[in-house]
């Protein structure tokens, strides 16, 4: 279903959106169509949190793309990584009358109520960065990442890495029931199928830093920084928690343990190039502009492609000491 992949935000002002059959029932009858009209557009946008430097990145991205200068009132709330708090929010943008909607969904499933809400209101959604398991006709458009591929992408460094060599591996998983934890354990499990690496463990530490160093604190306790080969952290935040864990326990990250993660954030990069992790899959968080750019289509009465992949690359070592100072998060 990969409609259209964007390289990137560099590419965003070639960024064309192609009709496609919209979808039904779900507004863009209200505002001023954000068309160029002076009217401002009140956006809701109800966020996951603030777990990850990602997650801020994110954030920064959606406030600047979404602020008065551009032609916006952005309504903000971040749930703190709760489901129900976040459906409440979603409930009160709907009270409150807003032009669109805008959700970062914390988890995959417990969306079809209050997406067919809001479309029964005629207020547009659209989602960016993580995806949902209700029909794709109750929402307008999606903006995000292909977290499959990223999980591709980790286990193809691990498979060839390691190889037939037996491989005892721990996973720090991230929040249960998001679409990333999902789809990212779903592709390292096809890419590393065959080799040598088994799953000693897997437990989510919730994409937090402190969770990431806690769940690890046990798998050290359990297995003894001996008995763990490897490492595989949904998002850089819980990898380096688990480097305090490891340092912590007299182990040295990136040889005793060595350790591939995703996300590609300032800190990760830079534990990336001091050697204590060996691998990231970068996952961009910079999707505001998009997301607005979704957001104006729609209330203007353009038809837009349903799903929207933003691209993303990979760093060693090598790679990440040669970018890290001319990246934006
Ligand atoms: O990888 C993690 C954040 O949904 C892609 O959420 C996002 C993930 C990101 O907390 O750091």
């Amino acid at each position: 279903m990969k409609s259209k992949v964007f390289a990137g935000i560099a590419l965003l002002g070639a960024m064309t959106l192609v009709a496609t059959a919209c979808s039904s029932g779900a507004g863009g009858d209200s505002g001023d169509g954000g068309g160029g009209g002076d009217e401002t557009i009140t956006v809701g946008f109800a966020q996951t949190g603030s777990e990850s430097g990602w997650r801020s990145a994110n954030t920064e991205s959606m406030k600047t793309a979404f602020s008065e200068d551009e032609g916006f009132e952005l309504i903000f709330n971040a749930a703190d990584n709760d489901p129900a708090a976040q459906i409440s929010a979603v409930r009160d943008f709907i009270s409150r009358g807003v032009d669109a909607i805008v959700i970062a969904p914390i988890v995959e499933d417990g969306w079809d109520d209050v997406l067919q809400e809001a479309a029964d209101a005629g207020i547009p959604v659209i989602l960016e960065d993580r995806t949902v398991t209700a029909s794709d006709d109750l929402y307008e458009a999606w903006v995000g990442l292909d977290f499959t591929k990223e999980g591709v992408m980790a286990g193809e460094w691990a498979a060839e890495t390691f190889g037939d060599t037996p491989t005892k591996m721990v996973v720090l998983e991230g929040t249960t029931g998001s679409a990333p934890a999902n789809d990212r354990a779903e592709g390292f499990a096809q890419a590393v199928e065959g080799t040598g690496i088994e799953t000693i463990d897997s437990q989510t530490g919730d994409f937090t830093r402190d969770g990431g160093k806690t769940v690890m604190e046990g798998f050290i306790q359990k297995y003894g920084i001996d008995g763990i080969d490897l490492l595989y952290a949904h998002n850089d935040d819980m990898a380096l928690g688990a480097i305090e864990a490891i340092e912590a326990a007299g182990g040295v990250p990136g040889q005793d343990i060595q350790i591939v993660s995703i996300d590609a954030v300032k800190d990760g990069m830079q534990a990336l190039i001091d050697g204590k992790i060996n691998y990231i899959v970068e996952c961009n968080p910079l999707l505001g502009d998009l997301a607005a750019g979704l957001v104006r289509d729609v209330l203007a009465g353009e038809d837009v492609e349903k799903t929207h992949f933003v691209e993303d690359q990979t760093f060693t070592q090598e790679q990440a000491a040669e970018v890290i100072d001319s990246r934006a998060y």
